[in-house]
């Protein structure tokens, strides 16, 4: 703002000479260039990244700089959280927590006054334990009628835009040392949902109107992940596409049928896929990463088992099962890394670990997981890890924050501050800069018109431009942290902090 303010100045003051007439030619070329060389600008911001979860804004007028006072419109107070808030008219939805509750809040878009709030009753129990976890970590999604919330602890529920309840779904607790991340998306009358758990893992879609499930596409794998499916339009057709231990799948949307697969990718996976027409790109870092054999390595130094080089559930039962039960219940255990995650192992709740799951610790599939970021190309059928993969890296990978494509270029930010772009369609790099500001990188990166906003978990909300130069443009600082994607509606962008959301724009 304080820029056009700026240039309003400079062409003003010289009355109706040769600037006045260069400023009204510079005004004509911009409108025009907006109307027909742009998409408008960006209204609603209905889910998790926003239109298409593609964290793509065409919006104008939105600050560069700004902070919790400055070019701030509005700000309200809100229960803790770290899901995004969502916007459909003038309407903000955002879900939140307290001791006894889980929340979901609709504020007025005008000033943030509060419209209504619902509360649901944690109806189970889930673990954290990893400080930055969050039982409101779900960004809820809406079709314009209804807002879809989604908690861990209670399950799926619609209300309309009164607060009424329409339906919900309640699902089982998963154990996870981090809750649940992954959020449901609305796409043409359906709502989706990826479960993917320790237990039991699949790919939901319910009829938004009704709650009524239309299908579920069992994901027979083995361990939890984090990931928010994505609507793929690709010029293949449309398809739902959904990321976890190791492997991308797509699936068509009336039946859930698997279309294709990539394997030998991240597990315990994060960040979201996104794409553009013809080519789809996901992958992520995870400190869960598990070389093949590493597990066995890692339990014989974790149990202190001397200087064997392999480990079976047989030589684990010889070693601890002191009742002579062939299983190891938790007190025959020494103080260990598995004894400490002995309920993520113990797969059927026996309470005792089996020879079976043993063995199926020390060689879950999961072991095949490699920490990448992978091109697809689409149109593909059945295993296509080989045949579409158009390129990969290993440099620099994202942990939490999804990636962002602008223009051809691909751009993700790196735990501890580490920004890279690639080439999109060849996976070159363009650059890899720091930013000089450390921690963790929860945020995604949203596009902005020719910027790109990334909130970083210490507590800024950096501005830099797009294109192939790094150029940093604005640090604005908020001392809570910033965890939740900021969302933007027309001139308007929404930024939660941990207790506050702010209206940023022009004062
Ligand atoms: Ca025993
Ligand atoms: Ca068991």
């Amino acid at each position: 703002m304080k820029k056009s303010l700026l240039t309003w100045h400079l062409f003003s003051g010289n009355g109706f000479g040769a600037n006045r007439a260069r400023y009204l030619l510079a005004v004509f070329i911009f409108s025009a260039g907006s109307v027909f060389g742009q998409p408008s600008e960006t209204t609603n911001w209905p889910m998790f990244r926003g239109p298409q979860g593609l964290a793509q804004s065409q919006s104008v007028g939105i600050p560069l700089e700004f902070d919790d006072h400055t070019n701030v419109q509005w700000k309200v107070d809100t229960p803790p959280g770290h899901s995004s808030p969502v916007v459909w008219g003038e309407t903000i939805f955002i879900t939140g927590y307290d001791d006894d509750h889980l929340w979901l809040l609709a504020l007025a878009k005008a000033d943030g006054s509060l419209l209504w709030k619902r509360d649901f009753p944690k109806a189970q129990d889930e673990d954290f334990e990893h400080l930055d976890s969050c039982p409101a970590a779900p960004t809820c999604c809406t079709d314009g009628e209804r807002v879809f919330s989604y908690f861990g602890r209670f399950g799926l529920s619609a209300h309309d835009f009164k607060g009424n309840l329409i339906w919900e779904k309640q699902f089982p607790s998963d154990p996870s040392a981090f809750g649940t991340g992954s959020s449901p998306i609305c796409h043409q009358g359906k709502v989706y949902l990826q479960r993917d758990t320790d237990s039991f893992s699949g790919l939901f879609c319910f009829d938004a109107e009704t709650g009524r499930e239309l299908w579920m596409a069992p994901r027979p794998i083995v361990t939890t992940s984090y990931s928010t499916p994505f609507i793929w339009e690709s010029d293949a057709g449309t398809q739902l596409i959904a990321a976890g231990c190791g492997t991308l799948k797509g699936y068509d949307l009336d039946e859930g049928k698997e279309l294709w697969s990539v394997g030998n990718l991240p597990i315990f996976i994060c960040p979201s896929p996104t794409a553009t027409e013809d080519l789809l790109v996901f992958g992520g870092w995870t400190t869960a990463h598990i070389e093949k054999d590493s597990m066995s390595k890692n339990l014989i130094e974790d149990l202190k088992l001397g200087e064997r080089t392999e480990l079976t559930a047989k030589d684990l039962l010889s070693e601890f099962d002191e009742n002579g039960d062939a299983t190891l219940a938790k007190n025959e255990l020494p103080e260990s890394r598995l004894k400490d995650a002995f309920r993520y192992v113990d797969g059927n709740r026996s309470g005792l670990l089996e020879a079976a799951e043993l063995t199926g610790m020390l060689t879950r599939d999961a072991a095949k997981g490699r920490n990448v970021m992978v091109a697809v190309r689409s149109g593909g059928k059945g295993e296509i890890t080989e045949s579409h993969t158009v390129w990969e890296s290993q440099r620099m990978l994202p942990y939490v924050a999804s990636p962002l494509i602008v223009d051809g270029l691909l751009y993700y930010a790196k735990k501890g501050g580490i920004f890279s772009c690639l080439e999109l369609k060849t996976g070159k790099t363009v650059y890899q800069k720091r930013l000089k500001l450390g921690g963790e990188y929860y945020a995604c990166p949203i596009q902005i018109g020719s910027h790109i906003f990334l909130g970083a978990e210490r507590g800024t909300m950096l501005v830099l431009k797009s294109g192939r130069e790094f150029e940093i443009v604005a640090r604005n600082e908020f001392p809570e942290g910033i965890y939740a994607t900021p969302a933007v509606s027309k001139n308007q962008l929404f930024l939660r902090t941990q207790s506050q959301l702010f209206c940023i724009g022009a004062d």
